[in-house]
């Protein structure tokens, strides 16, 4: 394997997805980290993914790959170890399974981030209820993944990286101890873990960016 780089923006929780990947397997790689309004790196995204212009790129020996959750399955198949997806095929259907309703449903949540009015309370009602499924789908375990992280942590990650900003931002806690204890110490669990702690930005300096990033969709005193 040659040159690895990786095409980010600070702080993009699908390009953490595959920061946290690269660290837990231990792959190393360059973190090429620009910002949108660069011209030189929007020419750069425009070379490696004319499709959506959108942060992470891997670049392989030059060659680019797109989209976070293909970004996973192509570092799984390269570096197995350690393992993100279970062995047996059945239960790698099943992961895959989740990774896809997590996928879909992570439009929800962009709803609670930015909606107003009667979209928000709905939104508010779909995020609880996703909530509750993946309450459910953890179960006893330490990670979803099972002792190890697996590739549903890393799709989830931006779960423990910027829920709880969103919910300080828009003024509603959704994912309380009480009512989530499961997820509660997953997140714990995922914050704490050596590979994801060293690559995991502060609730200020998230604070700072995402409500920034809100007033530009919602100026403020209109929510
Ligand atoms: N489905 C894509 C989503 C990636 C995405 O939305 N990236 C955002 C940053 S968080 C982006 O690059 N947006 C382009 C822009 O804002 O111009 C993936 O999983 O990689």
């Amino acid at each position: 394997m040659g040159e690895l780089k990786l095409l980010g923006v600070w702080p993009s929780p699908y390009v953490y997805r595959i920061i946290w990947a690269l660290e837990l397997k231990g792959i190393k790689y360059e973190h090429v980290q620009g910002e949108f309004h660069n011209p030189e790196f929007r020419d750069l995204l425009l070379k490696y993914n004319p499709v959506y212009k959108k942060v992470p790129v891997l670049v392989v020996d030059g060659k680019p790959i797109a989209e976070s959750t293909v970004i996973l399955e192509y570092i799984e198949e390269t570096w197995p170890q350690p393992h993100l997806l279970p062995q047996d095929p059945y239960e790698r259907a099943v992961a895959r399974f989740w990774v896809s309703f997590a996928e879909e449903k992570s439009t929800s949540f962009m709803s609670f981030f930015v909606a107003v009015g009667e979209e928000f309370q709905k939104a508010t009602k779909e995020v609880r209820e996703v909530l509750k499924v993946l309450e459910e789908t953890i179960g006893d375990k330490k990670y979803f993944g099972g002792e190890e992280i697996g590739v549903l942590d890393i799709t989830l990650g931006w779960i423990p990286l910027i829920f709880g900003v969103i919910e300080d931002m828009v003024g509603v806690k959704l994912l309380v101890v009480n009512d989530f204890p499961r997820l509660s110490t997953w997140i714990r669990n995922f914050r704490e873990h050596p590979s994801i702690r060293t690559n995991f930005p502060s609730h200020h300096e998230l604070f700072g960016y995402f409500k920034q990033k809100r007033e530009t969709i919602i100026p403020p005193n209109t929510a």
